[in-house]
């Protein structure tokens, strides 16, 4: 009998950006590698925070690890809870440049692709988990028109029409990075890693979403 291959999880971070020497989604997923959750063998990849390499970083990182689910997460300096991504647009406009210098303004992710796509997790599901676990976690309508849109938007085409899950978390600072920022949010870097759990878990065993509200008004 052939042995049933373990299934696989990806996860993606980014490596520091903007002037930072730390970026906590890195320091999250690379936590998580090479760990079991759910009898899944989780893989953590780290994507540069550059508009040409990111996309193709990731790509090659789903052709590697053909995985069931795949959770990018990203820093979102300033917010104070885990933000589950509601939905990721089709444009580029960079408020400062990235990593290579690349700062487009108002350029398609995918050239006719579709205006948005949304998250294929549960985060209804995943909202309700991480606040009974006790950890900060809202739901985001937008993630931005910087690198980790991109990366969400091209995640859900690349995912569109298969059976595989995916979505984005932006994440906030680590402690460390707002000592010099008076009143700037944080969360610790043990809290991300369980809330990155806390995640997982909810998004492989819940197939059909919740129907919680968590809109917004602005
Ligand atoms: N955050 C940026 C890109 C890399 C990261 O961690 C963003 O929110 O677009």
């Amino acid at each position: 009998m052939k042995a049933r291959q373990t299934r696989t999880v990806l996860l993606t971070g980014f490596d520091p950006f903007g002037g930072d020497t730390v970026n906590p989604s890195w320091e999250a997923v690379s936590r998580l590698h090479g760990k079991s959750i759910a009898g899944r063998q989780i893989v953590a990849e780290e994507l540069p925070t550059t508009f040409d390499g990111a996309p193709k970083a990731l790509r090659a990182a789903l052709r590697r690890h053909a995985p069931e689910l795949v959770l990018c997460i990203g820093q979102a300096g300033g917010r104070a809870s885990m933000s589950l991504e509601r939905v990721a647009i089709n444009v580029n406009d960079a408020r400062i440049p990235d990593n290579a210098g690349a700062q487009p303004i108002d350029t398609p992710v995918v050239r006719r692709g579709p205006a948005a796509y949304f998250t294929t997790l549960p985060i209804k599901a995943m909202h309700a988990d991480l606040r009974a676990a006790g950890i900060p976690a809202e739901i985001s309508q937008t993630a931005g028109t910087f690198v980790c849109n991109q990366v969400f938007y091209v995640l859900m085409h690349a995912l569109a029409g298969t059976r595989i899950r995916g979505g984005f978390v932006h994440i906030p600072f680590l402690p460390q990075q707002v000592e010099a920022m008076p009143g700037t949010p944080s969360l610790d870097l043990d809290t991300i890693v369980a809330g990155l759990q806390v995640c997982i878990e909810t998004a492989l065993r819940t197939r059909r979403d919740l129907r919680i509200g968590a809109g917004a008004t602005h």
